[in-house]
């Protein structure tokens, strides 16, 4: 089936007649568009791509099987033009992307619908998109490979006496050396004490001897993402650090063993958490187990406490448990993995061994 027959069922089973998607990710899924800020309407009939003139070129070159529909504001606006394409393809029950759609966005559209019912809708996209065609996990192991030379590219240059922007500027670069069309999300370089904030921002903080530096990064290519984290040494490594590095990685390696069809993604994320609660340090991870990957870093299925996601084949997920200790530093380990008929293929080929560097 293509994506859009998938998309089409869905529609269909929801006891809607019509789509209409705002969201990029989703709009590339279907047509292809590369682009931004633009429109699709869905039918069984009609496939029409609507936007503006700075994307009317492009839209006809990448979507061929698209009608394509340019709109002018003041002389014809987007609501005007999705209103007479709606009237157009007779679709009396039109589903928008709820979460997505801001409330300005929705007031305007569903006040220029006339036979049209504006219809709130969530997750017909990113259901499809979260089992994998295999094109797909191909683009994310590639992706995962120049993450994979980027962080060996710029492993020598992790030393006392560099800043973590430093670090950040040159992982980026190498990024964009080895074939990404640049980071898939702003990279994250936390280093000593730092590095017990999950989502730290890289700073001027110069990096010194016996510091943790916790990296989470990820390429971008072709429009797929990439994520993985490593956590190093420099210098000279402590008992406790050698501790809950070793406790981190063996509730990671657990999860992945667990991996497979059929289990929950809080009953996954439970497996890794069991670990570091066994170890003592339940009440320092604190987010969840991992997240799907795809055109979007953070996508279904979700693998935390409260996932009720059933793994299937194709799902490709992070798995990142962590500890994090205030005021002291924090370790988490990533990989990007695909969720086979026997378990699980691991895309991130980085070591995980505990680097002094
Ligand atoms: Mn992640």
């Amino acid at each position: 089936m293509s994506r859009i027959e998938k998309v089409l069922e869905r529609i269909s089973a929801a006891g809607l007649d019509g789509l209409l998607l705002m969201k990029d990710a989703n709009i590339r899924y279907v047509s292809g568009f590369t682009g931004s800020e633009s429109y699709l309407l869905l039918s069984a009939e009609k496939k029409v791509f609507i936007t503006d003139s700075r994307y009317t070129e492009q839209a006809e070159q990448e979507c061929p099987d698209f009608e394509v529909v340019r709109y002018q504001n003041p002389h014809r606006s987007l609501e005007e033009t999705i209103k007479e394409k709606t009237l157009e393809m007779g679709i009396k029950k039109l589903g928008f992307e709820k979460d997505y759609v801001t409330y300005e966005v929705y007031e305007k559209i569903s006040q220029a619908l006339v036979e049209t019912e504006p219809v709130p809708v969530s997750g017909i996209l990113e259901g499809v998109r979260s089992c994998k065609e295999e094109k797909e996990i191909a683009l994310v192991q590639k992706a995962a490979q120049i993450a994979d030379q980027a962080f060996k590219a710029i492993i020598g240059l992790i030393k006392a006496g560099v800043t973590e922007q430093e670090l950040e500027t040159e992982l980026e670069y190498e990024l964009k050396k080895q074939g990404a069309s640049g980071p898939s999300f702003p990279s994250i370089v936390a280093s000593g004490p730092r590095s017990s904030l999950p989502h730290a921002i890289p700073s001027q903080r110069v990096i010194q001897k016996g510091d943790y530096v916790l990296f989470d990064f990820g390429a971008r290519f072709e429009g797929y993402c990439s994520d993985m984290t490593r956590t190093v040494v420099v210098g000279e490594l402590s008992v406790k650090q050698q501790e809950i590095y070793q406790i981190v990685k063996k509730a990671q390696e657990s999860a992945l063993k667990a991996v497979q069809p059929g289990i929950k993604g809080k009953d996954l994320d439970k497996v890794a958490r069991m670990v570091i609660e066994d170890a003592g340090y339940g009440g320092y991870f604190g987010h969840g187990l991992g997240h799907g990957v795809g055109l979007e870093i953070h996508e279904e299925p979700s693998v935390s406490v409260k996932s009720e996601k059933i793994l299937k084949p194709g799902n490709i997920i992070t798995i990142e448990p962590g500890i994090y200790l205030p005021d002291w530093g924090g370790v988490r380990i990533e990989d990007t993995v695909v969720v086979r008929a026997e378990g699980c293929e691991i895309l991130t080929g980085f070591t995980k061994e505990l680097l002094v560097v």
